[in-house]
């Protein structure tokens, strides 16, 4: 009996080599906003020959590293992540170095939403190089949700995240919190800090906890030289949050951002800025206390803000919640039960009146952080919540984010036909 050795299937190889480039481009985390994630493998006889990612804004793209990384190109298979780029910006446009280096098929995942840089796809077919897309496009659309996000709506995706007992209480009746969950879901919680552009937090829980809100990582291998801490933005819509408090004394690496309303005094708003914070008006929030939601998070947007966590409290959550604009949720639980009437759960605000507008979560992962559980998962709901500005500015309608979010069920490769 004989036996033929068979290559597998084209499209096995193009995920296999594909899942390589987002792994690549994963550990840019942190470090490329407001720029994507980029991963890049060239590939020549079925052999890996140069892999890069884009590592830090402003720097090469992922192509050009893979490309040097790879030295000679020539007729090989170069895999990357998202679209090549087609545009004199930071750095010139990587189609030219693609084609420079003799390349002959091109295979990414994503098509470049970004009107500035696309018309890649097109640009290399011209040039005779075979071109494929749509390989993971599901996880590469994840991978780049923040900054997909940002180019659908010009708002920051946003993630909640809270720690609860197990009967869903974020405090005792007296207030006392620290700490519910265990110090390895507290270490999550500082990587998850590490990969957006700023925190939110309340009024309140300034006052209560006086948060720092920075990165601080003890696991070995994280190079505190390349830590980014977030920028913290504090709601505070009547000027309570005290000076003296970590994110006004000055005493952070971060520069804190207020939101407030009108109805901050003026001289306390003059300190505030005095001392070098921005202090941003935003509208008040029509269905409850405080700052309006989709004020404060097109405010972040138009600072260049990709991705905000909002850290709590109650009250904060629950407004993003009940206006809809949360795109993923965090929720770290421990083996712990408070009770009591006036404990405080962490969505509080207005809530759903049925269960049908209670919000669910699809792509949920359960897993287990040291003696706690984490569920994570995006949210269903499509963020519908039209704009602010429309009744000041002519804009177009909020285009769904539901793209950004929702992964594609299925993955197809097909030949780019721009
Ligand atoms: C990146 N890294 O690896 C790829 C990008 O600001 P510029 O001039 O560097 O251009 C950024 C745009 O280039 C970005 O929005 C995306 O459309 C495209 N591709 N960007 O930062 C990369 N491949
Ligand atoms: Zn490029």
């Amino acid at each position: 009996m004989t036996s033929t050795f068979e290559a597998p299937p084209e499209s096995v190889q193009h995920e296999h080599y594909m899942q390589r480039a987002l792994e690549l481009a994963a550990l840019g985390t942190g470090c490329t906003s407001p720029n994507p994630l980029v991963g890049c493998v060239v590939v020549r006889d079925n052999r890996i020959i140069g892999e890069g990612w884009h590592e830090i804004y402003g720097h090469n793209h992922a192509e050009i590293n893979a490309l040097e990384a790879a030295g000679d190109a020539r007729s090989a298979t170069l895999y990357v992540t998202l679209e090549p780029c087609h545009h004199h910006g930071l750095t010139p446009p990587c189609t030219q170095a693609i084609v420079k280096a003799g390349v002959s098929h091109v295979v990414y995942a994503l098509a470049d939403p970004n009107p500035r840089a696309a018309g890649g796809a097109q640009w290399l077919q011209t040039q005779g190089i075979q071109v494929s897309t749509g390989v993971l496009e599901a996880q590469a659309r994840f991978q780049n949700r923040f900054f997909l996000k940002h180019m659908a709506c010009q708002r920051p995706y946003v993630i909640a995240k809270s720690a609860t007992s197990l009967d869903g209480r974020i405090a005792t009746r007296t207030g006392h919190s620290q700490w519910i969950t265990g110090p390895e879901a507290r270490e999550r919680g500082h990587e998850l800090r590490q990969c957006v552009d700023a925190i939110i937090v309340g009024a309140d829980t300034v006052i209560a906890d006086n948060p720092s809100l920075t990165v601080r990582l003890s696991a070995a291998g994280h190079n505190p030289d390349l830590i980014r801490h977030p920028r913290p933005v504090v709601l505070d819509s009547t000027g309570r949050v005290p000076l003296h408090s970590n994110l006004l004394n000055g005493s952070l690496p971060t520069r804190t951002l207020v939101m407030t309303t009108d109805a901050m005094p003026r001289e306390h708003r003059l300190t505030i800025e005095t001392r070098g914070f921005e202090v941003v008006s935003v509208l008040h929030n029509e269905h409850g206390p405080g700052t309006s939601p989709l004020a404060v998070l097109e405010a972040l947007g138009d600072r260049g803000i990709h991705s905000v966590l909002i850290e709590g409290g109650a009250t904060v959550s629950g407004s993003f919640r009940d206006a809809g604009l949360i795109d993923e949720m965090w929720t770290f639980i421990a083996p712990t039960v408070i009770g009591g009437e006036s404990a405080r759960s962490a969505y509080s605000a207005t809530g759903s009146d049925t269960l049908g507008d209670a919000t669910q979560l699809h792509d949920v992962h359960v897993e287990n952080v040291g003696r706690d559980v984490l569920i994570r998962g995006c949210v269903t709901r499509p963020d519908t919540a039209p704009s602010t500005k429309q009744t000041t500015e002519q804009t177009s309608t909020t285009p769904s984010t539901e793209g950004a979010t929702q992964a594609a069920s299925s993955d197809t490769t097909t030949t780019a036909s721009h």
